[in-house]
């Protein structure tokens, strides 16, 4: 059975007798005598204890917390560590990424190079290629086989307008009324006469201009349908040389001038010499005063 303390305070005597023999009179329970003897702690053991568990105590939270701030303190160096270890193998990383990159961009730049010499080697091989088409095309060979084609061309051309003429009232149905075709150009034949400069633009308004002569059958056609009538050309040497009206160059057309023309001639009598050329009585060219009267020639491509 527990006894508690309350119970024990009522056993020790309330007025025990001082002077008695040092040893205790030992207290009495429901008849029963107590042998042991506890002793009362004073009020300043008391307040001595207290104090020192508060030290205790104290000294105790200091310590934890001592402990704890390292632990904190550890624990930060760590993080840092960890975090300076981690910043530099990042660091690493984005360098190592970044020669990567490096590398990536010199063969991708080596790479265009490649493309673009390829690029150029074949549009050198392409224009080499066509070069020697259009060598081959205007080679001899070529050029006359396609100028012999033409030829027959035109002179089936020439063969069916015949035709057609023959059933049509003289009609040319490949040029406008009153023009006449050959090759590919149509040519009027003035019925009345003018002077040189009056027939270069009477032909202009007929948005013509004096007949150019190419060629030696191109002359003869003329010569043909002019007959013995003296027609002006579109050829003069007014300003010093002879030209074509068109801008033909004189050099390079072959020139079909009767003997001893052209002469320049001042015997007429009209101021000056001569400077307009003529198909005269169908017997090649003549130079003539160009303020003289005759009959022209225009020419203007086919429609
Ligand atoms: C004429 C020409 C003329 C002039 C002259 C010289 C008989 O032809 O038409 O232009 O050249 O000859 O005599
Ligand atoms: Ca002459």
């Amino acid at each position: 059975m527990s006894v508690r303390y309350k119970d024990i305070q009522q056993l020790i005597p309330e007025d025990p007798t001082p002077n008695k023999s040092p040893m205790p009179s030992y207290p009495t329970y429901q008849g029963l005598t107590m042998n042991r003897w506890i002793p009362q702690p004073s009020s300043g053991l008391i307040c001595s204890l207290s104090a020192l568990c508060t030290g205790l105590l104290f000294i105790a939270i200091i310590l934890i917390v001592t402990i704890t701030r390292q632990g904190v303190d550890q624990t930060e160096q760590n993080m840092e560590v960890k975090l300076r270890n981690l910043s530099l193998g990042v660091g690493t990383k984005v360098e190592k990424l970044s020669q990567d990159v490096s590398r990536v961009m010199e063969k991708l730049t080596n790479t265009e190079i490649f493309i673009k010499d390829m690029r150029a080697a074949s549009v050198i091989s392409k224009i080499n290629g066509m070069e020697a088409s259009v060598n081959r095309i205007l080679s001899d060979d070529v050029t006359g086989s396609i100028s012999n084609d033409i030829q027959r061309i035109l002179g089936a051309v020439a063969r069916l307008t015949e035709e057609i003429r023959k059933g049509n009232g003289s009609t040319d149905p490949l040029c406008e009324v009153g023009w006449t075709h050959y090759g590919l150009s149509c040519y009027y034949f003035s019925q009345r006469g003018r002077s040189w400069e009056s027939a270069k633009k009477d032909c202009e308004t007929k948005k013509a201009h004096l007949v150019v002569i190419n060629g030696e059958e191109e002359n003869t056609f003329l010569y043909d349908l002019t007959k013995s009538r003296t027609s002006w050309i579109g050829l003069t040497d007014v300003d010093g040389s002879w030209k074509w009206v068109d801008g033909t160059s004189y050099d390079v057309t072959p020139k079909f001038w009767q003997r001893g023309q052209p002469d320049e001639w001042f015997g007429h009598g009209l101021g000056g010499g001569e400077d307009c050329a003529q198909l005269k009585n169908g017997n090649g060219w003549n130079d003539d005063h160009c303020s003289r009267t005759f009959s022209y020639i225009c020419e203007k491509k086919m429609p």
